[in-house]
Protein backbone atom coordinates (compact mmCIF):
# COMPACT_ATOMS: atom_id res chain seq x y z
CA UNK A 1 0.00 0.00 0.00
CA UNK A 2 2.71 2.31 0.65
CA UNK A 3 2.75 3.15 -3.52
CA UNK A 4 0.00 5.08 -3.40
CA UNK A 5 0.34 8.43 -4.07
CA UNK A 6 -1.81 10.47 -1.74
CA UNK A 7 -3.13 12.99 -3.73
CA UNK A 8 -6.93 14.80 -4.32
CA UNK A 9 -9.05 12.52 -7.10
CA UNK A 10 -12.03 14.10 -8.33
CA UNK A 11 -14.10 11.90 -6.35
CA UNK A 12 -13.06 13.02 -3.08
CA UNK A 13 -13.16 16.98 -4.45
CA UNK A 14 -16.78 16.21 -5.30
CA UNK A 15 -17.79 14.60 -2.13
CA UNK A 16 -15.86 17.43 -0.18
CA UNK A 17 -17.93 20.01 -2.30
CA UNK A 18 -21.48 17.71 -1.22
CA UNK A 19 -20.01 17.42 2.55
CA UNK A 20 -19.86 21.55 2.82
CA UNK A 21 -23.90 21.28 1.56
CA UNK A 22 -24.50 18.30 3.87
CA UNK A 23 -22.79 19.56 7.00
CA UNK A 24 -24.03 23.21 6.86
CA UNK A 25 -27.55 21.78 6.20
CA UNK A 26 -27.06 19.30 9.35
CA UNK A 27 -25.91 22.33 11.73
CA UNK A 28 -28.76 24.83 10.52
CA UNK A 29 -31.54 22.29 10.57
CA UNK A 30 -30.26 21.02 13.92
CA UNK A 31 -30.30 23.75 15.67
CA UNK A 32 -34.30 24.38 14.49
CA UNK A 33 -34.55 21.11 15.84
CA UNK A 34 -32.83 22.20 19.31
CA UNK A 35 -35.00 25.07 19.62
CA UNK A 36 -38.21 23.36 20.11
CA UNK A 37 -36.74 21.84 23.31
CA UNK A 38 -33.93 23.58 24.02
CA UNK A 39 -32.84 22.27 26.88
CA UNK A 40 -30.28 19.00 27.56
CA UNK A 41 -30.51 16.42 30.13
CA UNK A 42 -28.98 13.30 31.05
CA UNK A 43 -31.78 11.57 32.75
CA UNK A 44 -34.46 9.86 30.89
CA UNK A 45 -36.89 11.53 32.87
CA UNK A 46 -35.83 15.12 31.80
CA UNK A 47 -36.87 16.35 35.36
CA UNK A 48 -37.78 19.75 35.07
CA UNK A 49 -34.72 21.72 36.87
CA UNK A 50 -32.59 19.20 36.49
CA UNK A 51 -31.41 19.98 33.07
CA UNK A 52 -27.44 20.32 31.97
CA UNK A 53 -27.70 22.92 29.38
CA UNK A 54 -30.61 25.52 28.36
CA UNK A 55 -30.47 27.34 25.06
CA UNK A 56 -33.56 29.88 25.90
CA UNK A 57 -34.35 32.72 28.13
CA UNK A 58 -38.13 31.62 27.82
CA UNK A 59 -39.18 30.30 31.34
CA UNK A 60 -41.40 27.56 31.33
CA UNK A 61 -44.95 28.53 30.91
CA UNK A 62 -46.41 28.50 34.55
CA UNK A 63 -49.78 27.40 33.64
CA UNK A 64 -50.41 23.40 34.78
CA UNK A 65 -51.50 22.56 31.17
CA UNK A 66 -50.31 24.46 28.05
CA UNK A 67 -50.25 24.22 24.36
CA UNK A 68 -47.62 22.06 22.78
CA UNK A 69 -45.56 24.76 20.82
CA UNK A 70 -45.35 27.61 24.15
CA UNK A 71 -41.71 26.26 24.82
CA UNK A 72 -40.64 26.85 21.19
CA UNK A 73 -37.68 29.01 21.10
CA UNK A 74 -38.13 30.62 17.67
CA UNK A 75 -34.55 31.12 16.69
CA UNK A 76 -33.41 33.36 13.91
CA UNK A 77 -33.77 32.07 10.47
CA UNK A 78 -30.67 33.45 9.57
CA UNK A 79 -29.03 30.95 12.09
CA UNK A 80 -31.27 27.92 11.82
CA UNK A 81 -33.32 26.37 9.26
CA UNK A 82 -36.04 27.41 8.91
CA UNK A 83 -36.03 29.33 11.77
CA UNK A 84 -39.00 30.43 13.72
CA UNK A 85 -39.99 27.75 15.90
CA UNK A 86 -40.78 25.72 12.44
CA UNK A 87 -40.06 22.46 14.06
CA UNK A 88 -41.27 20.54 11.43
CA UNK A 89 -39.47 21.93 8.50
CA UNK A 90 -36.86 21.57 10.27
CA UNK A 91 -37.15 18.01 10.84
CA UNK A 92 -37.55 17.58 6.87
CA UNK A 93 -34.28 19.21 6.20
CA UNK A 94 -32.47 17.51 8.59
CA UNK A 95 -33.26 14.37 7.42
CA UNK A 96 -33.34 15.00 3.32
CA UNK A 97 -29.78 15.66 4.62
CA UNK A 98 -29.02 12.10 6.18
CA UNK A 99 -30.14 10.64 3.15
CA UNK A 100 -28.20 12.32 0.76
CA UNK A 101 -25.23 12.33 3.43
CA UNK A 102 -25.33 8.62 4.28
CA UNK A 103 -25.18 7.62 0.23
CA UNK A 104 -22.61 10.30 -0.34
CA UNK A 105 -20.82 9.32 2.47
CA UNK A 106 -21.06 5.26 1.76
CA UNK A 107 -19.57 5.55 -1.89
CA UNK A 108 -16.77 7.94 -0.27
CA UNK A 109 -16.13 5.50 2.48
CA UNK A 110 -15.88 2.79 -0.56
CA UNK A 111 -13.43 4.43 -2.46
CA UNK A 112 -11.31 5.34 0.18
CA UNK A 113 -10.38 1.78 1.09
CA UNK A 114 -10.05 0.57 -2.50
CA UNK A 115 -8.06 2.99 -3.72
CA UNK A 116 -6.25 3.18 -0.46
CA UNK A 117 -6.41 6.84 -0.23
CA UNK A 118 -7.71 6.00 3.60
CA UNK A 119 -4.28 5.31 4.46
CA UNK A 120 -3.20 8.96 4.24
CA UNK A 121 -5.63 9.68 7.71
CA UNK A 122 -3.70 6.83 9.22
CA UNK A 123 -0.77 8.37 11.64
CA UNK A 124 2.47 6.47 10.14
CA UNK A 125 3.90 6.46 13.65
CA UNK A 126 3.22 7.43 17.34
CA UNK A 127 5.63 9.95 16.85
CA UNK A 128 2.48 11.99 14.83
CA UNK A 129 0.30 12.20 17.65
CA UNK A 130 3.10 13.95 19.39
CA UNK A 131 3.95 15.84 16.08
CA UNK A 132 0.14 16.91 16.22
CA UNK A 133 0.96 18.73 19.59
CA UNK A 134 3.82 20.64 18.69
CA UNK A 135 1.96 21.55 15.15
CA UNK A 136 -0.44 23.83 17.21
CA UNK A 137 2.11 25.58 18.96
CA UNK A 138 3.57 26.39 15.80
CA UNK A 139 0.05 27.25 14.35
CA UNK A 140 -0.23 29.42 17.72
CA UNK A 141 2.70 31.70 16.94
CA UNK A 142 1.73 32.05 13.42
CA UNK A 143 3.72 30.02 11.40
CA UNK A 144 3.02 27.02 8.80
CA UNK A 145 3.87 23.48 10.25
CA UNK A 146 6.04 20.91 8.12
CA UNK A 147 4.33 18.35 6.16
CA UNK A 148 4.46 14.57 7.40
CA UNK A 149 7.09 13.20 5.01
CA UNK A 150 5.10 11.85 2.47
CA UNK A 151 1.88 13.30 3.07
CA UNK A 152 -0.60 16.01 1.65
CA UNK A 153 -0.43 17.44 4.89
CA UNK A 154 0.72 18.36 8.52
CA UNK A 155 0.29 16.07 11.95
CA UNK A 156 -2.21 18.27 13.38
CA UNK A 157 -3.93 18.24 9.45
CA UNK A 158 -4.40 14.47 9.75
CA UNK A 159 -5.69 14.13 13.12
CA UNK A 160 -8.07 16.25 12.59
CA UNK A 161 -9.16 15.29 9.26
CA UNK A 162 -9.27 11.30 10.19
CA UNK A 163 -11.14 12.87 13.23
CA UNK A 164 -13.77 14.45 11.06
CA UNK A 165 -14.02 11.89 8.35
CA UNK A 166 -13.50 8.17 10.38
CA UNK A 167 -15.06 9.01 14.14
CA UNK A 168 -17.15 12.52 13.95
CA UNK A 169 -19.65 10.89 11.45
CA UNK A 170 -20.47 7.19 12.70
CA UNK A 171 -20.82 8.75 15.87
CA UNK A 172 -23.25 11.11 14.25
CA UNK A 173 -25.37 8.67 12.87
CA UNK A 174 -25.33 6.52 15.68
CA UNK A 175 -26.24 9.17 17.95
CA UNK A 176 -28.43 10.44 15.48
CA UNK A 177 -30.27 6.40 14.70
CA UNK A 178 -31.02 6.09 18.27
CA UNK A 179 -32.93 9.00 18.60
CA UNK A 180 -35.85 8.12 16.10
CA UNK A 181 -38.53 5.97 18.01
CA UNK A 182 -38.51 3.15 16.19
CA UNK A 183 -34.91 2.30 16.17
CA UNK A 184 -34.75 2.84 19.80
CA UNK A 185 -37.96 0.88 20.85
CA UNK A 186 -36.29 -2.13 18.59
CA UNK A 187 -32.98 -2.00 20.55
CA UNK A 188 -34.43 -0.95 23.65
CA UNK A 189 -31.00 -2.87 25.52
CA UNK A 190 -28.93 -1.13 22.79
CA UNK A 191 -30.34 2.51 23.96
CA UNK A 192 -29.79 2.18 27.53
CA UNK A 193 -26.02 0.88 26.78
CA UNK A 194 -25.88 4.20 24.70
CA UNK A 195 -27.17 5.99 28.39
CA UNK A 196 -30.09 6.67 27.24
CA UNK A 197 -32.71 8.98 25.31
CA UNK A 198 -31.45 12.33 26.94
CA UNK A 199 -27.39 10.92 26.99
CA UNK A 200 -28.02 10.55 23.29
CA UNK A 201 -29.52 13.90 22.29
CA UNK A 202 -26.44 14.96 24.62
CA UNK A 203 -24.11 13.12 22.92
CA UNK A 204 -25.17 14.28 19.08
CA UNK A 205 -25.20 18.01 20.34
CA UNK A 206 -21.70 17.65 21.33
CA UNK A 207 -21.28 16.21 18.08
CA UNK A 208 -22.92 19.29 17.04
CA UNK A 209 -20.12 21.07 18.75
CA UNK A 210 -17.65 19.20 17.66
CA UNK A 211 -18.84 20.05 13.62
CA UNK A 212 -18.66 23.69 14.51
CA UNK A 213 -15.78 23.45 16.06
CA UNK A 214 -14.27 21.69 12.74
CA UNK A 215 -15.55 24.14 10.24
CA UNK A 216 -14.27 27.11 12.42
CA UNK A 217 -10.67 25.55 12.26
CA UNK A 218 -10.68 24.25 8.73
CA UNK A 219 -11.70 27.53 7.49
CA UNK A 220 -9.59 29.08 9.67
CA UNK A 221 -6.29 27.21 8.19
CA UNK A 222 -7.23 27.70 4.36
CA UNK A 223 -6.99 31.62 5.25
CA UNK A 224 -3.78 31.13 6.92
CA UNK A 225 -2.14 29.06 4.30
CA UNK A 226 -3.47 30.79 1.62
CA UNK A 227 -7.19 31.01 0.20
CA UNK A 228 -6.55 30.28 -3.47
CA UNK A 229 -3.77 27.95 -2.91
CA UNK A 230 -5.46 25.68 -0.20
CA UNK A 231 -8.82 25.70 -2.16
CA UNK A 232 -7.66 25.09 -5.57
CA UNK A 233 -6.30 21.41 -4.41
CA UNK A 234 -10.19 21.27 -4.00
CA UNK A 235 -11.26 22.32 -7.80
CA UNK A 236 -8.37 20.87 -9.74
CA UNK A 237 -6.69 18.81 -7.23
CA UNK A 238 -3.28 20.40 -7.42
CA UNK A 239 -2.15 24.29 -6.44
CA UNK A 240 -0.98 25.13 -10.12
CA UNK A 241 -3.96 27.96 -10.51
CA UNK A 242 -4.40 29.50 -7.22
CA UNK A 243 -6.45 32.13 -9.27
CA UNK A 244 -8.77 30.32 -11.25
CA UNK A 245 -9.14 27.85 -8.21
CA UNK A 246 -10.23 30.14 -6.13
CA UNK A 247 -12.48 31.41 -8.52
CA UNK A 248 -14.33 28.50 -9.07
CA UNK A 249 -14.37 27.75 -5.83
CA UNK A 250 -15.82 30.96 -4.13
CA UNK A 251 -18.80 30.39 -7.25
CA UNK A 252 -19.07 27.24 -5.52
CA UNK A 253 -19.67 28.78 -2.18
CA UNK A 254 -22.07 31.03 -3.27
CA UNK A 255 -24.44 28.01 -4.49
CA UNK A 256 -24.26 26.47 -1.77
CA UNK A 257 -25.42 29.81 0.09
CA UNK A 258 -27.63 30.10 -2.54
CA UNK A 259 -29.25 26.93 -1.35
CA UNK A 260 -29.72 27.81 2.14
CA UNK A 261 -31.58 30.79 1.34
CA UNK A 262 -33.60 29.00 -0.90
CA UNK A 263 -34.53 26.21 1.48
CA UNK A 264 -35.30 29.06 4.00
CA UNK A 265 -37.23 30.94 1.41
CA UNK A 266 -39.08 27.93 0.54
CA UNK A 267 -39.56 26.62 4.10
CA UNK A 268 -41.58 29.56 5.15
CA UNK A 269 -43.73 30.70 1.58
CA UNK A 270 -43.96 27.04 0.37
CA UNK A 271 -44.10 24.31 3.12
CA UNK A 272 -46.02 22.45 0.89
CA UNK A 273 -43.38 21.91 -1.70
CA UNK A 274 -40.39 21.04 0.95
CA UNK A 275 -42.75 18.16 2.11
CA UNK A 276 -43.35 16.31 -1.24
CA UNK A 277 -39.52 16.81 -1.21
CA UNK A 278 -38.96 15.05 1.90
CA UNK A 279 -41.54 12.38 1.00
CA UNK A 280 -39.99 11.00 -1.95
CA UNK A 281 -36.25 11.43 0.09
CA UNK A 282 -37.01 10.27 2.93
CA UNK A 283 -40.34 8.03 3.17
CA UNK A 284 -38.37 5.02 1.55
CA UNK A 285 -36.74 5.31 4.83
CA UNK A 286 -39.55 5.79 7.33
CA UNK A 287 -41.66 3.03 5.40
CA UNK A 288 -38.91 0.63 6.58
CA UNK A 289 -38.42 1.62 10.20
CA UNK A 290 -42.25 0.98 10.37
CA UNK A 291 -41.20 -2.34 9.81
CA UNK A 292 -39.41 -2.82 12.76
CA UNK A 293 -41.32 -3.74 15.92
CA UNK A 294 -41.52 -2.27 19.11
CA UNK A 295 -40.16 -5.01 21.69
CA UNK A 296 -39.16 -2.44 24.80
CA UNK A 297 -39.02 -3.92 28.39
CA UNK A 298 -37.84 -0.98 30.38
CA UNK A 299 -38.06 -1.55 33.80
CA UNK A 300 -41.49 -1.21 35.39
CA UNK A 301 -40.18 0.05 38.61
CA UNK A 302 -38.49 3.00 37.15
CA UNK A 303 -41.18 5.56 35.72
CA UNK A 304 -41.13 8.27 35.55
CA UNK A 305 -42.86 10.25 38.62
CA UNK A 306 -43.69 13.08 36.60
CA UNK A 307 -44.88 11.75 33.21
CA UNK A 308 -44.65 15.15 30.99
CA UNK A 309 -48.14 16.25 29.36
CA UNK A 310 -48.58 17.97 26.31
CA UNK A 311 -51.32 19.67 25.21
CA UNK A 312 -54.63 21.00 26.58
CA UNK A 313 -57.10 18.54 28.20
CA UNK A 314 -60.54 18.54 26.43
CA UNK A 315 -62.85 21.52 27.47
CA UNK A 316 -66.29 20.00 25.63
CA UNK A 317 -69.42 19.44 28.03
CA UNK A 318 -69.27 15.74 26.46
CA UNK A 319 -65.91 15.32 28.12
CA UNK A 320 -66.37 17.38 31.28
CA UNK A 321 -69.77 15.30 31.79
CA UNK A 322 -67.59 11.97 31.40
CA UNK A 323 -65.56 13.23 34.19
CA UNK A 324 -68.05 14.17 36.73
CA UNK A 325 -69.59 10.65 35.84
CA UNK A 326 -66.05 8.95 36.22
CA UNK A 327 -66.21 7.67 32.51
CA UNK A 328 -68.92 5.78 33.65
CA UNK A 329 -70.77 6.62 30.36
CA UNK A 330 -67.86 6.32 28.34
CA UNK A 331 -67.59 3.86 25.19
CA UNK A 332 -64.98 3.71 22.61
CA UNK A 333 -66.68 3.31 19.23
CA UNK A 334 -64.48 0.79 16.79
CA UNK A 335 -66.49 1.43 13.38
CA UNK A 336 -66.01 2.25 9.66
CA UNK A 337 -64.22 -0.06 7.18
CA UNK A 338 -65.01 -3.27 9.39
CA UNK A 339 -66.67 -6.44 9.49
CA UNK A 340 -68.10 -5.88 12.88
CA UNK A 341 -68.26 -2.64 14.48
CA UNK A 342 -68.37 -2.77 18.77
CA UNK A 343 -68.65 -0.13 21.01
CA UNK A 344 -66.39 -1.15 24.13
CA UNK A 345 -67.06 0.44 27.63
CA UNK A 346 -64.05 1.08 30.12
CA UNK A 347 -64.94 -1.84 31.98
CA UNK A 348 -65.14 -4.12 28.96
CA UNK A 349 -61.73 -2.73 27.56
CA UNK A 350 -60.06 -3.44 31.02
CA UNK A 351 -61.57 -6.90 30.93
CA UNK A 352 -60.39 -8.06 27.44
CA UNK A 353 -56.97 -6.21 28.34
CA UNK A 354 -56.55 -9.19 31.66
CA UNK A 355 -53.69 -7.06 33.12
CA UNK A 356 -51.91 -6.65 29.82
CA UNK A 357 -49.01 -4.17 30.59
CA UNK A 358 -45.72 -2.61 28.93
CA UNK A 359 -43.36 -0.31 29.80
CA UNK A 360 -42.27 2.09 27.24
CA UNK A 361 -40.19 5.30 26.62
CA UNK A 362 -42.34 8.07 25.06
CA UNK A 363 -40.40 9.88 22.51
CA UNK A 364 -41.82 13.80 22.13
CA UNK A 365 -41.05 14.84 18.36
CA UNK A 366 -39.74 18.11 20.45
CA UNK A 367 -36.93 15.58 21.84
CA UNK A 368 -38.11 15.19 25.81
CA UNK A 369 -38.90 11.51 26.85
CA UNK A 370 -40.85 9.62 29.92
CA UNK A 371 -41.27 6.07 30.64
CA UNK A 372 -44.21 4.88 31.71
CA UNK A 373 -46.40 1.80 32.50
CA UNK A 374 -49.31 1.85 30.18
CA UNK A 375 -52.15 -0.69 30.34
CA UNK A 376 -54.96 -1.87 27.83
CA UNK A 377 -54.96 -3.59 25.13
CA UNK A 378 -53.28 -4.19 21.83
CA UNK A 379 -54.69 -2.65 19.40
CA UNK A 380 -54.73 -5.58 17.24
CA UNK A 381 -56.62 -7.68 19.35
CA UNK A 382 -59.46 -4.82 18.93
CA UNK A 383 -58.60 -5.38 15.05
CA UNK A 384 -59.13 -8.80 15.07
CA UNK A 385 -62.24 -8.43 16.98
CA UNK A 386 -63.81 -5.86 14.45
CA UNK A 387 -61.98 -7.89 11.63
CA UNK A 388 -61.14 -4.91 8.84
CA UNK A 389 -62.53 -5.19 5.08
CA UNK A 390 -60.57 -6.40 2.71
CA UNK A 391 -58.90 -3.15 1.26
CA UNK A 392 -58.39 -1.24 4.70
CA UNK A 393 -55.25 0.57 4.77
CA UNK A 394 -55.56 2.85 7.70
CA UNK A 395 -56.75 3.31 11.28
CA UNK A 396 -57.89 6.61 12.78
CA UNK A 397 -57.91 7.99 15.82
CA UNK A 398 -60.81 10.86 17.34
CA UNK A 399 -59.92 12.84 19.73
CA UNK A 400 -62.43 14.74 22.10
CA UNK A 401 -60.20 17.66 22.02
CA UNK A 402 -60.91 20.78 20.43
CA UNK A 403 -57.87 22.47 19.43
CA UNK A 404 -59.15 25.91 18.54
CA UNK A 405 -60.81 25.81 22.10
CA UNK A 406 -58.41 24.23 24.09
CA UNK A 407 -55.30 24.73 22.74
CA UNK A 408 -54.90 28.57 21.83
CA UNK A 409 -52.62 27.84 19.23
CA UNK A 410 -54.58 26.60 16.70
CA UNK A 411 -57.30 26.98 14.51
CA UNK A 412 -61.08 25.45 15.38
CA UNK A 413 -61.65 21.55 15.19
CA UNK A 414 -61.18 18.31 16.12
CA UNK A 415 -57.40 16.90 17.11
CA UNK A 416 -57.39 13.55 15.13
CA UNK A 417 -54.54 10.73 14.04
CA UNK A 418 -54.02 7.91 12.14
CA UNK A 419 -51.86 5.35 11.13
CA UNK A 420 -51.39 2.56 8.26
CA UNK A 421 -52.73 -0.69 9.06
CA UNK A 422 -49.21 -1.90 9.71
CA UNK A 423 -48.16 -0.02 12.53
CA UNK A 424 -51.41 -0.55 13.77
CA UNK A 425 -51.17 -4.33 14.22
CA UNK A 426 -47.41 -3.73 15.95
CA UNK A 427 -47.46 -5.81 18.60
CA UNK A 428 -46.90 -2.48 20.99
CA UNK A 429 -49.15 -0.44 19.72
CA UNK A 430 -51.44 0.11 22.59
CA UNK A 431 -55.31 1.30 23.53
CA UNK A 432 -54.26 2.27 26.78
CA UNK A 433 -56.68 2.50 29.74
CA UNK A 434 -54.46 2.92 32.45
CA UNK A 435 -50.65 4.67 33.09
CA UNK A 436 -49.00 2.90 36.27
CA UNK A 437 -51.54 0.76 37.42
CA UNK A 438 -53.84 3.82 37.79
CA UNK A 439 -56.30 5.21 35.49
CA UNK A 440 -54.61 7.22 32.78
CA UNK A 441 -54.93 10.73 34.42
CA UNK A 442 -56.34 13.79 32.96
CA UNK A 443 -53.81 15.15 31.31
CA UNK A 444 -52.17 12.45 29.75
CA UNK A 445 -54.97 11.31 27.95
CA UNK A 446 -58.11 10.03 29.93
CA UNK A 447 -59.89 7.92 29.99
CA UNK A 448 -58.62 6.16 26.77
CA UNK A 449 -55.61 7.54 24.50
CA UNK A 450 -53.44 5.32 21.95
CA UNK A 451 -50.11 4.18 22.61
CA UNK A 452 -47.80 4.51 19.39
CA UNK A 453 -44.55 2.97 20.41
CA UNK A 454 -42.85 3.31 17.33
CA UNK A 455 -43.47 6.58 15.79
CA UNK A 456 -42.96 10.29 17.92
CA UNK A 457 -45.27 11.22 20.98
CA UNK A 458 -47.72 13.16 18.51
CA UNK A 459 -49.04 10.34 16.94
CA UNK A 460 -50.28 8.96 20.06
CA UNK A 461 -53.64 10.41 20.00
CA UNK A 462 -55.12 11.73 23.51
CA UNK A 463 -58.81 11.73 24.59
CA UNK A 464 -59.92 9.09 22.67
CA UNK A 465 -63.34 8.56 21.58
CA UNK A 466 -63.17 6.78 18.49
CA UNK A 467 -61.43 4.51 16.70
CA UNK A 468 -62.55 4.32 12.70
CA UNK A 469 -60.97 1.96 10.26
CA UNK A 470 -60.44 3.53 7.04
CA UNK A 471 -59.62 2.97 3.10
CA UNK A 472 -58.31 6.49 2.63
CA UNK A 473 -57.21 8.92 5.49
CA UNK A 474 -56.44 11.71 2.70
CA UNK A 475 -60.26 12.77 2.35
CA UNK A 476 -60.30 13.69 6.50
CA UNK A 477 -58.78 17.37 8.15
CA UNK A 478 -56.35 18.93 5.40
CA UNK A 479 -55.15 15.27 3.64
CA UNK A 480 -52.11 14.56 5.83
CA UNK A 481 -53.91 12.19 7.97
CA UNK A 482 -53.17 13.93 11.61
CA UNK A 483 -53.38 17.48 13.47
CA UNK A 484 -50.03 17.93 13.75
CA UNK A 485 -49.43 17.02 10.17
CA UNK A 486 -52.15 19.40 8.59
CA UNK A 487 -50.86 22.41 11.03
CA UNK A 488 -47.34 22.06 11.39
CA UNK A 489 -46.03 19.93 8.73
CA UNK A 490 -45.22 17.18 10.77
CA UNK A 491 -45.01 14.26 8.69
CA UNK A 492 -47.18 11.08 8.98
CA UNK A 493 -44.37 8.52 9.32
CA UNK A 494 -43.09 9.98 12.09
CA UNK A 495 -40.49 7.40 13.14
CA UNK A 496 -37.01 9.13 13.05
N1 LIG B 1 -55.64 14.92 21.51
C1 LIG B 1 -54.33 15.18 21.61
N2 LIG B 1 -53.46 14.16 21.62
C2 LIG B 1 -52.15 14.42 21.74
C3 LIG B 1 -51.66 15.75 21.84
C4 LIG B 1 -52.57 16.80 21.81
O1 LIG B 1 -52.23 17.98 21.89
N3 LIG B 1 -53.91 16.48 21.71
N4 LIG B 1 -50.31 15.96 21.94
C5 LIG B 1 -49.44 14.92 21.42
C6 LIG B 1 -48.05 15.14 21.76
S1 LIG B 1 -47.21 16.36 20.94
C7 LIG B 1 -47.39 14.34 22.65
S2 LIG B 1 -45.73 14.52 22.95
C8 LIG B 1 -48.12 13.32 23.42
C9 LIG B 1 -47.93 13.61 24.86
O2 LIG B 1 -48.46 12.60 25.66
P1 LIG B 1 -48.40 12.84 27.22
O3 LIG B 1 -49.15 14.12 27.48
O4 LIG B 1 -49.03 11.65 27.85
O5 LIG B 1 -46.96 12.99 27.57
O6 LIG B 1 -49.51 13.33 23.17
C10 LIG B 1 -49.87 13.53 21.85
N5 LIG B 1 -51.29 13.37 21.74
MO1 LIG C 1 -44.94 16.03 21.37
Amino acid sequence: MTHVVFDFPWWLRVEHFLNIIFVTFFIRSGIEILGTYPRLHRNVHNIAGKQWAEFTVKSKPKHKYYAVGSEYENYSPVISLPGKGLLGLGRYWHFIAVMGYVTCFIIYYVLLFVTGQWLRYIPPSWGTFAQAGRDIVTYLAFSQPEHVPGYPFNAAQMMAYGFAIFILPPFMIITGMFQSPAVNSHWPKITRALGGRQMIRSLHWWGLMAYLGFVIGHVAMVFLHGYGHEVSKMVFGNTESPVAGGVIFTIGLAFVVFLHVWATKASLTKPRTVEKFHNVIVRPLTRRLMKLESRQDWDPNNVSENFRASGCPPEIDEYMALIVHNYEDYYLEIGGYVERPMTLTLAELREIADGYEQTTMHNCVQGFSSIGRWGGVPLHVLLDMAKPLPGATDVMFKSFQCMGRDDNLYPEGFYYESCPMMEAMQPQTLVATNLNGENVPIKNGAPMRIRQEISTGFRSAKWVERIEVVNRYDIVGKSRGGWFEDFDNYDRLQMI
